[in-house]
């Protein structure tokens, strides 16, 4: 029995908690690659992931995760050549991930994690990213010139934010950027990909390599030149195909039942595939 180890790093509405329930969800009702073992092998809870599914059958948003939660589900699933593995899924309050940036300090379950897994899931929202593109131009121009965008930019770059902390996590896992990095593994997921392009019929989508260039550029660069291209994937994630209001009533969730929406676009693009457990698979090597 394989017990893989991931870590999953996404920050505050990033989508972990909504990814975490889909998940759930398709590999119970609807498994694509990775599908859910109904043997009585791995005693698990899965209680949690069933209140998101609840939530999403009567077509509504589940709640944010509190500053402080720190939970993790055992889902028993088996590969689609019948091999077992308990794969440990975290969800936590996206803040911890913030904390770790702003005091440079990883707690200790954090380290010993970070240090093992052979995986890492970096999840990330493009829409909700801050990033100041005409600040520079601003820098040029006389003070009494310039717009309120360099006085507002008091937030880091998304940029800068996430080089600084990929740094400061793979130092910290004792992971050396001499090489190109092997271990651990990583599925770059931008999450509610819905939001950031529209989903017509029969539309081509491009590698989602290209929307992280275009919009998080030193990102990209810097994932793409400290990981081996084998070990590194980059993917459009949209676990509910849609926004969700907290207090809706979404008639397709209801009426075709949560499993029917969402999907992923993998690395090359392509056309929207709805098995969302693609690239765990990916990841787990399955
Ligand atoms: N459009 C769209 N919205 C989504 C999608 N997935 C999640 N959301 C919305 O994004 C918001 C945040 O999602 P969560 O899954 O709660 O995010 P989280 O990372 O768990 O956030 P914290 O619990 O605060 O750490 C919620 O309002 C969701 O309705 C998606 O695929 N598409
Ligand atoms: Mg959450």
């Amino acid at each position: 029995m394989r017990t893989p180890e991931l870590v999953l790093l996404g920050g505050p509405h990033s989508g972990k908690t909504h990814y975490a329930g889909q998940l759930y969800g398709r590999v119970r009702r609807r498994p694509g690659l990775l599908r859910l073992r109904n043997d009585r092998g791995t005693p698990s809870n899965l209680s949690a992931l069933e209140e998101v599914l609840r939530c999403l059958e009567e077509g509504r948003a589940a709640q944010h995760t509190s500053a402080d939660t720190w939970a993790e589900v055992l889902l028993p699933l088996a590969d689609a050549h019948g091999n077992a593995m308990d794969l440990r899924w975290p969800d936590y309050g996206g803040e911890q991930l913030r904390q770790v940036f702003e005091q440079r300090a990883v707690p200790e379950a954090w380290r010993s994690r970070l240090t093992q897994a052979e995986g890492w899931v970096l999840l990330i929202r493009l829409k909700s990213e801050t990033t100041y593109p005409d600040a520079l131009s601003e820098l040029t121009k006389r003070l009494e010139n310039r717009s309120d965008t360099a006085k507002r930019a008091v937030e880091w770059d998304a940029n800068a934010y996430w080089v600084e902390l990929l740094q400061l996590l793979l130092h910290v896992a004792g992971v050396g950027q001499i090489d190109r990095i092997r271990r651990p593994r990583l599925a770059v997921l931008l999450s509610c990909y819905d939001e950031f392009e529209k989903a017509e019929p029969g539309k081509v989508w491009a590698p989602p390599r290209q929307a992280l260039a275009d919009h998080l550029p030193l990102v990209s660069s810097f994932i793409e030149s400290n990981w081996a291209t084998d070990v590194l994937s980059i993917w459009g994630l949209s676990a509910l195909g849609r926004p969700l209001e907290r207090n809706g009533a979404a008639e397709t969730f209801i009426d075709e039942g949560p499993e029917k929406q969402g999907w992923v676009i993998p690395p090359e693009g392509g056309t929207p595939d709805p098995d969302l457990s693609r690239p765990l698979a990916w990841l787990v090597g399955a």
